[in-house]
């Protein structure tokens, strides 16, 4: 990098455009022809962009005859524009109309932020200078210098650029009117001459410029005479080499070739490893930087990424309605119960679902998750199924915070929200109004900090113990509980590391096979962690039994939206069935 660079970088497209052109440099523009090789052009390194006629025109699907109308060709130009920094020069063929339409033309491209326009004197519309040359019609002289004059007039930009594109060589006219054309350009107010060959080798090119001897800067298409060696156009006094056409050539190629193998082999293995892969797609459009963006605008950016639902279980207590299913299988007023979780954390934004299965997983067929099975469901409890998801290929794809639930909750949707808008590493939801800890069949009663003072609701509460089928006999236990865990953990930021490090601790125990979540929660606790604890009371059910599953119909049917649930008879049918 030379010490003029970043100067040069932070001027505005326009007078980097103009620079390059002035320059003593022998500089190279690249074509493209939409936002993606734009993209691709600055990338590779290249200064300044052709928005060639040629290939924009192609890209579209359509001849290089100004059959494309120029507003079209000017939106197209928005994007490039959006995709790359780079300055443009638009390759504005005859200007698409007279001297008006050049006023126009001008004005609209500094508005979108293109650097400067070529236009070539034929007639509108036009056609490409290869495609049968010699009989195409010069525009007049005087004519063209007023399309020149006038968008030199109009421009507001001082460094906008008008390059004037002699065509004498094309339909040939000869030296002498090439020549005497770009000196009326030139004194019209063109900042640079194009001066365009279709001969193989540059020999007029380079007459052309020996007797044009510097009068202003000279831009060339080797199209034609591409064997040239570029030292050739330095030592020629060129300004500005054009490589006019060669990324939508590219991309033509690589199709056709692409598009003949799948068709042919009907399979997509042998082209997959030979074409840019979608993350490289991505990120050419910066995908990353909406991500960023997402989580710095929109509210759903700050919920919980990921959900691990525990779904192991058959269900002690509900055998007679588990035979063909696992618990989260039931179905609960016209959908399972698993279907009611996701729907509720994909409400919260909790788009990246894993459920744990084991007993009967097979028949887990819910819609947008990742099903992992916990194999040893049958010897093994709650934490080992937790395992199965943060140890399995999953975990890197457990993207943000996570929430951990069992299976078999219905609760009332400001719950999880609360729950995900949470800004501790750890939170909880306990019920207080469930204190009756003398039910020895029901577990996961919580002691706190504090109890549940609804008078001073927001005051932070911390989580000291849950009870485990391990611990019945803990010292905590003998007193009144604050409440009930209801089954819903949330992990937020860096609390991921600190949990699977517990986790790690916890697996090293001989007796990891047999715990439960309670056990978890506690070794965090006795780990220092601080688990706040966001209190309810009631608006929520677990299903532990044929009476929680007869009630749950109830209970679901308040979540659905009235105009559903009201006299419609298959909400009705599944809700009967389930009471
Ligand atoms: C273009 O790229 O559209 C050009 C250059 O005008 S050429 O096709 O060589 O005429
Ligand atoms: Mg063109």
């Amino acid at each position: 990098m030379n010490a003029r660079e970043p100067a040069f970088v932070s001027a505005s497209r326009s007078a980097r455009l103009r620079q390059m052109l002035v320059s003593n440099e022998l500089e190279f523009m690249m074509e493209a022809h939409n936002g993606l090789s734009a993209r691709i052009v600055r990338e590779a390194g290249f200064k300044a962009i052709w928005g060639s006629g040629l290939a924009i025109s192609a890209q579209f699907g359509v001849r290089d005859n100004n059959e494309a109308s120029w507003t079209q060709v000017v939106d197209n130009l928005e994007f490039m524009a959006d995709a790359s920094d780079l300055p443009i020069l638009l390759d504005g063929d005859t200007g698409y109309g007279n001297f008006n339409n050049v006023r126009r033309l001008v004005r609209k491209l500094e508005q979108r932020g293109i650097a400067g326009v070529c236009i070539e004197d034929k007639q509108f519309p036009k056609t490409n200078s290869f495609i049968n040359g010699e009989a195409q019609p010069l525009a007049n002289i005087d004519e063209f210098c007023g399309k020149i004059k006038a968008g030199k007039d109009s421009q507001s930009d001082e460094n906008f650029s008008i390059v004037a594109r002699v065509e004498a060589l094309i339909a040939g006219w000869g030296m002498d009117e090439a020549l005497r054309r770009a000196e009326a350009y030139r004194r019209a107010g063109a900042d640079a001459i194009l001066i365009h060959s279709k001969l193989s080798r540059p020999d007029e090119i380079l007459e052309f410029a020996r007797e044009w001897a510097g009068r202003g800067p000279l831009v060339i298409v080797p199209t034609k005479y591409y064997s040239t060696p570029t030292e050739v156009f330095r030592e020629a006094g060129i300004s500005t080499v054009i490589w006019a056409n060669h990324l939508i050539r590219a991309a033509t190629s690589a199709m056709q070739a692409v598009a003949r193998e799948i068709h042919s082999s009907e399979t997509l293995v042998n082209v997959e490893d030979r074409v840019a892969t979608v993350n490289e797609i991505f990120r050419l459009q910066d995908a990353d930087e909406y991500s960023e963006a997402e989580d710095r605008y929109l509210s759903s950016g700050r919920s919980a990424g990921s959900a691990v639902v525990l779904a192991a279980s058959r269900g002690k207590g509900l055998e007679a309605v588990t035979e063909d299913r696992p618990k989260v299988m039931l179905p609960i007023a016209g959908k399972p119960l698993l279907r009611w979780l996701v729907d509720a954390f994909k409400k919260q934004g909790v788009n990246d679902i894993t459920v744990v299965g084991g007993y009967r997983a097979d028949a887990i067929d819910t819609a947008g998750i990742k099903l992992v099975v916990n194999e040893k469901h049958a010897q093994t409890g709650e934490l080992a199924s937790l395992a199965c998801a943060l140890d399995g290929a999953t975990l890197d794809k457990l993207a943000g915070d996570t929430l951990i639930s069992y299976g078999d909750l219905l609760f009332r949707s400001y719950i999880l929200r609360d729950l995900v808008e949470s800004e501790a590493a750890f939170s909880v939801v306990v019920d207080s109004s469930l204190t009756d800890a003398e039910n020895a069949s029901v577990r996961d009663f919580a002691w706190c900090s504090a109890g549940d003072d609804r008078g001073l609701f927001g005051n932070k509460v911390v989580l000291r113990h849950v009870s485990s089928g391990k611990d019945a006999s803990s010292s905590i236990a003998a007193q009144t509980p604050h409440g009930r865990w209801v089954g819903l953990l949330n992990v937020r930021g860096e609390g991921r590391e600190r949990l699977q490090a517990v986790m790690r601790q916890l697996q090293a125990r001989p007796d990891f096979a047999s715990l439960d979540m309670p056990a978890l929660l506690n070794a965090l606790v006795e780990a220092g962690e601080s688990i706040e604890v966001q209190y309810v009371h009631g608006h929520w059910r677990g299903v532990n039994d044929l009476e929680d599953f007869r009630r749950a119909g109830d209970f679901a049917h308040g979540q659905t939206p009235l105009a559903a649930s009201v006299g419609n008879p298959a909400a009705d049918a599944a809700n009967g069935a389930a009471q």
